[in-house]
């Protein structure tokens, strides 16, 4: 079967969704291909903040209403240092700036609503999705649908919004792209829990090693702990989980529940320059991943999705090139910028708290940043700048 569309999005997460949302109200046509079932992609449970940035541009494009309501502002951080908690009031020190409490899989399932609602073609269950003729004028994708049906679509553009994991960027050259990539050189196991959450997020720095719980929603929680690279999830039972995040929480009374999710988190980054081969445009985790480290992963894919969609009204409606040709400069500028972020947050939380790590001298300095972030207003309002996004 042979049809046409302007743009092909190819993956269906926070980037693909955002990307299929704005270009429709941009009067752009597109057609959304997904590896997955809907119900699949409805319940991947990861992210859980919109960073203020993120508000902004659903406020922009008038989907803020459809995709937000309800869910609370992300106003105060906690860090508990060796049991002692200090409250980052990141409303006041970010100007009023604050991003929202989202759950990933609430944000998904709502852009998938809007879409769906307003007449997008999202199509699931699409197996074999290649593209095809990247570096010329008439790009194409084939795939087969879940009957064995095989397609192809003709398109202007593709935007490659399928994940690390995805088709997309394995199909550029590799000499086409430079690739940093970098290992933090710790692990994180998180879990997810049916637990009565945090009042607010918060992070807690020990001895013990690094840990941090986040509310998903007003009966879920997810826990993140500090443990070595190669630590497998069986090596973390449901008692150790709670003894763990009890000790390093300093919280002798934190409230239990099943255990619904559990996984090692793989500390790297990873970050492929340019964003673009020939009519494709990467968008997301298939151009670059961070570490959950200061909530940017999803943040990051919705921030292209914005810039490329602004570029792809300009290229289709005015024929105006200048736009998609400056995209991979826009979006890598802001993704070094939080990639440091990460890294430099991830170094303060971990350094603080375990000698082990980095020595005995790192540990201060690690503490001595600390002391600043909470008794110095300019250290509070950088650090409360970063977390806003932008
Ligand atoms: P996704 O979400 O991986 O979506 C890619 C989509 O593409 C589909 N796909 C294909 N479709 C067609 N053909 C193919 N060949 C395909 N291959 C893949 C997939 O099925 C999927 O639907 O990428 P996207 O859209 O770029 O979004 C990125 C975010 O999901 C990711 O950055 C965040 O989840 C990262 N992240 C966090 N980000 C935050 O901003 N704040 C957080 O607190 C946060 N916590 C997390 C996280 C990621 C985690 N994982 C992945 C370990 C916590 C965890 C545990």
């Amino acid at each position: 079967m042979r049809e046409s569309t302007p743009v092909v999005v190819i993956g269906a997460g926070p980037a693909g969704l955002t990307l299929a949302n704005l270009l429709r109200l941009a009067g752009v046509g597109c057609v959304v291909l997904e590896r997955q079932s809907r119900s699949h992609v409805a319940r991947r449970q990861r992210a859980g903040v919109l960073d203020y940035a993120s508000t902004r541009i659903f406020e922009e494009w008038g989907l803020a209403e459809t995709l937000l309501a309800g869910m609370p502002e992300d106003r105060v951080l906690e860090i508990r240092v060796d049991g002692e908690p200090h409250l980052l009031d990141m409303r006041a020190l970010s100007g009023g700036r604050t991003g929202r409490a989202i759950p990933q899989q609430v944000l998904v399932a709502r852009l998938m609503a809007a879409f769906l609602d307003g007449g997008g073609d999202l199509r699931f269950d699409a197996g074999e999705v290649t593209p095809h003729d990247l570096d010329g004028t008439a790009p194409k994708v084939t795939y087969r649908d879940a009957d064995g049906t095989l397609h192809e679509i003709a398109c202007d553009y593709i935007a490659g919004c399928d994940g690390y994991h995805g088709v997309t960027r394995e199909s550029v050259p590799a000499e086409a792209m430079t690739t940093y990539s970098y290992d933090h050189g710790i692990g994180w196991f998180t879990v997810l829990a049916d637990a009565p959450p945090p009042r607010r997020p918060l992070f807690a720095i020990s001895a013990h090693g690094f840990a941090a719980q986040f509310p998903r929603g007003p009966a879920a929680c997810r826990l993140y702990l500090e443990c070595a690279p190669d630590d497998m999830p069986a090596d973390w039972n449901d008692d150790r989980v709670w003894e763990q995040s009890r000790l390093r929480l300093g919280d002798d009374a934190l409230p239990t529940g099943p255990i619904t999710d559990k996984a090692v988190v793989e500390m790297r980054s990873f970050v492929v320059d340019p964003m673009r081969y020939g009519r494709l445009f990467l968008v997301g985790d298939a151009a670059h991943i961070i570490t959950p480290m200061g909530g940017k992963g999803m943040n990051l894919a919705i921030a292209d999705a914005d810039v490329l969609a602004r570029a792809l009204r300009a290229a289709v409606h005015d024929g105006d090139e200048e736009p998609l040709a400056a995209y991979s400069a826009t979006c890598l500028r802001r993704v070094w910028n939080q990639q440091e972020f990460s890294r430099w947050l991830t170094e303060l939380t971990h350094e603080a708290g375990d000698s082990a790590l980095a020595g005995t001298f790192r540990r201060q300095l690690a503490r001595a940043r600390l002391d600043r972030l909470f008794a110095s207003g300019p250290a509070g309002r950088a650090f409360a700048d970063l977390m806003a996004g932008g």
